[in-house]
């Protein structure tokens, strides 16, 4: 056995050995490359006499091919053993259930809204809805908030083109709503309303529920025991009570906070009410002689997290899936 002889059996070994791509590449630069042994015999065929150069190259050309076939093969074993490793038991498992296409689902502030909407519903209560964008009459002056009023102020209220504003409150629903309805009424407005409020606990566009009952002797006795229905089916709880807290709003006169509190915890302020002010009804062309009403206003958002025992409201609007997650 010559030099060629043993530089390809230790080729063929190598090559055999490599159970990875890479240290076949490098088994093979050791034979062919540049500074290859095989290379290195090539090299030395301009030093043989003339007379031995062709049988010797036509031997080297031939051992060439040799290693060059031998690669082709072992890549396509290397690249086997790996398919191989990879349909084994133990990395695919065909028993394991598909992994499925993930399925959206409601936020929590949607699912708290429905809620809403069904109990109120249920009471026998419309859902009215009305457009974001409001003019000057129906978000301030129908709702008794003359031209100087803290609330009409630039500080306040995101003024768009033309005098109109994004509404601050759901009130211009139920202004629209009267306008086009005669009493008696039973409807609640929720939706998007915004203020130029931005916190850590006020946000510039936040949810509002409002409601409107108009009938000829409807009083706060209704919206106690309205609130005190709606309250115990949302919460799902009976030891549900209700304070009601003397307060102002330019649309209801009187008017009150409402507070609850669950057995003889501590009082938490849940919503906004009053008897509709004769001066909403006016203007909208209601008789105040012949028809009164009740109105209030709460936020969800609250809602949603005393229902869920969320402490911090930015939670609903970061979008965080792992929060999100945990209300379906
Ligand atoms: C009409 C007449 C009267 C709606 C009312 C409140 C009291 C109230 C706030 C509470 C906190 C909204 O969520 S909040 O920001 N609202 O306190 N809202 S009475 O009164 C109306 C509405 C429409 C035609």
């Amino acid at each position: 056995m010559d030099d060629l002889d043993s530089i390809v059996d230790g080729a063929l070994a190598d090559f055999q050995a490599c159970i990875d791509p890479a240290a076949l590449e490098n088994a093979k630069a050791k034979y062919l490359g540049k500074a290859g042994a095989l290379t290195a015999q090539l090299k030395a065929l301009g030093k043989l006499p003339a007379d031995a150069r062709a049988a010797t190259g036509a031997r080297i050309n031939a051992a060439k091919a040799k290693l060059e076939g031998a690669l082709v093969a072992r890549r396509a074993s290397i690249a086997d053993l790996k398919l191989a490793a990879q349909l084994s038991a133990e990395a695919l498992d065909v028993s394991l259930p598909g992994r499925g296409v993930g399925v959206g689902g409601l936020h929590p502030l949607t699912r708290t809204l429905e809620r809403v909407e069904t109990l109120f519903r249920s009471l026998g209560f419309d859902v009215a809805d009305g457009p974001e964008i409001e003019d000057d009459f129906h978000n301030f002056t129908a709702l008794n908030t003359p031209e100087n009023h803290p609330a009409r102020s630039m500080h306040d209220t995101f003024y768009v083109e033309g005098g109109l504003v994004l509404r601050t409150h759901t009130s211009p629903i139920q202004i629209r709503y009267m306008e086009t309805h005669a009493p008696p009424i039973r409807i609640i407005a929720p939706g998007r309303v915004y203020r130029v409020d931005s916190d850590a606990t006020h946000s510039p566009m936040f949810h509002q529920v409002e409601g409107l009952w108009i009938g000829s002797d409807v009083s706060f006795a209704d919206l106690k025991a309205l609130f005190s229905d709606f309250l115990r089916n949302f919460f799902e709880r009976d030891d549900v009570t209700l304070r009601f807290r003397p307060s102002f709003f330019p649309f209801t006169e009187p008017s009150a906070e409402i507070d609850m509190r669950f057995g003889d915890g501590g009082w938490l302020e849940i919503s906004g009410a009053g008897q509709v002010h004769p001066n909403v009804l006016r203007a909208v062309n209601i008789d105040p002689e012949r028809w009164q009403g009740i109105a209030f206003g709460m936020g969800p958002d609250r809602l949603a997290m005393l229902r869920y025992g969320v402490d911090d409201l930015r939670l609903f609007y970061e979008n965080d899936l792992r929060f999100l997650r945990q209300f379906q």
